[in-house]
């Protein structure tokens, strides 16, 4: 039985899908092009109700929403892939902290970013949501770079699943470039990221170059 990934380019998709694929998970992708609307069609919303990517389909047919929970689960049902540390010990305290701090603190500012219009029912407000946005994702990432210290990941000499949490959010910031510079350690984080084998197999999926898109700033594995 196989595991099935409703994703869209550059989304929350990219940390789920990275996790079947570390652990070596038979899966398939429907691809659900949000930018063109596709998670607002009615057989969509019937697996997310919110029209939101990523949606995950289990190998027994149950299907989950929400991307902290899929990487969670992928975790838990692939212990030899070792993507997250033993439940119960420190280490996984540790992981759970900043794999939740992502997605109910940075992911939430992201999404006030991109889709300021929504977060207020005055037009002129939009500016106004859209920078106070951005602020708050950036005192994130700052905080994020003081916990990576000594680093490299977040849990130390560690890899774990929660790197490619917060890689994927670190994408987001419409000055990814800058934001490397700016924050070092999540700087370094990002740079090694970019170059597991699995994110340099699959970055082109997600992030084809696209002119003038923020996301074709950035080459990556090469360092720069
Ligand atoms: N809490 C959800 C958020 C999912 C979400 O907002 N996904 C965005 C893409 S990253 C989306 O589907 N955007 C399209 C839309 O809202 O119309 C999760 O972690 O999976």
């Amino acid at each position: 039985m196989r595991w099935t990934i409703w994703w869209s380019k550059g989304t929350g998709a990219w940390a789920p899908q990275l996790c079947l694929e570390e652990a070596g998970a038979p899966y398939e992708r429907v691809e659900v092009d949000t930018r063109s609307g596709a998670q607002h069609t009615p057989g969509y919303r019937a697996l997310n109700p919110l029209g939101q990517v990523p949606a995950l389909g289990l190998p027994d047919g149950t299907v989950i929403t929400e991307s902290a929970a899929m990487v969670l689960h992928i975790a838990d049902c692939f212990p030899r892939a070792g993507l997250l540390p033993e439940p119960g010990t420190p280490a996984r305290a540790v992981a759970l902290r900043w794999l939740l701090f992502g997605a109910a603190q940075i992911y939430p500012a992201a999404l006030r970013y991109w889709y300021a219009a929504r977060y207020t029912n005055d037009p002129v407000g939009v500016p106004g949501v859209e920078a106070a946005a951005l602020a708050e994702f950036d005192r994130d990432l700052e905080v994020l770079d003081q916990a990576l210290d000594p680093g490299p990941w977040i849990l130390g000499d560690r890899f774990s699943a929660v790197d490619y949490y917060l890689f994927m959010l670190g994408l987001w910031h419409p000055a990814r470039k800058a934001v490397l510079d700016r924050h070092p350690r999540l700087g370094r984080l990002m740079r090694a990221v970019r170059r597991r084998p699995v994110v340099d197999r699959l970055w082109a999926q997600h992030y084809p170059i696209e002119g003038g898109h923020p996301w074709s700033t950035w080459t990556g594995s090469s360092g720069s």
